[in-house]
């Protein structure tokens, strides 16, 4: 049977195509780092936050510009973050593991790759880096209640020489 030149060179063209989306497809999963959140927070009791880290939630030095903070998502605020801001210095790679103790809430730091959601009962971990001093908002991304358009943050990266772990 003989194939037609301009059936061949279709026939090409397509599987080219073909190939160039998956390879689109596939840079675009893989390639800027995304790396979705997974269980790797593990689990906790959420009636009883009071026995956990989360008991007196904030920003926690971990090593040399190494941060962690835990966050309470409640109705309708973040524990800290909504009263006083999350401050951690610029310059630094930042751990938050969140939860919450009542309903299913959103965290996401506005401009970052940080979103996730809060799950009574789980905890979620994201690492995240800040290298220049900026100001960030935190939203509620997951309709939890009457009160869920005012349920915001703030996360304020201060300059390495200005940050105090005493005002944290
Ligand atoms: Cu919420």
């Amino acid at each position: 049977m003989e194939i037609h030149r301009y059936e061949k060179i279709w026939t090409a063209v397509a599987l080219l195509l073909i190939v160039g989306l998956i390879a689109t497809v596939t840079y675009g999963a893989l390639g800027p780092g995304v790396k979705m959140v997974d269980d790797s927070g593990g689990t906790i009791d959420a009636d009883s936050l009071g026995d956990t880290e989360f008991a007196d939630p904030g920003v926690t030095k971990v090593g040399e510009d190494q941060y962690e903070v835990h966050v309470v998502a409640r109705q309708f605020l973040f524990q800290p973050g909504t009263t006083s801001p999350i401050r951690v210095p610029a310059n630094s790679e930042v751990t938050f593991y969140i939860t919450s103790p009542d309903v299913v809430h959103g965290f996401e730091i506005a401009g970052t790759n940080v979103n996730t959601m809060a799950i009574p009962g789980q905890v979620a971990e994201v690492t995240v880096r800040f290298d220049e001093p900026a100001e960030y908002g935190i939203v509620c991304h997951e309709y939890c209640g009457a009160g869920h358009h005012t349920m915001a943050g703030q996360l304020v990266v201060v300059p390495e020489d200005e940050y105090d772990t005493e005002g944290s």
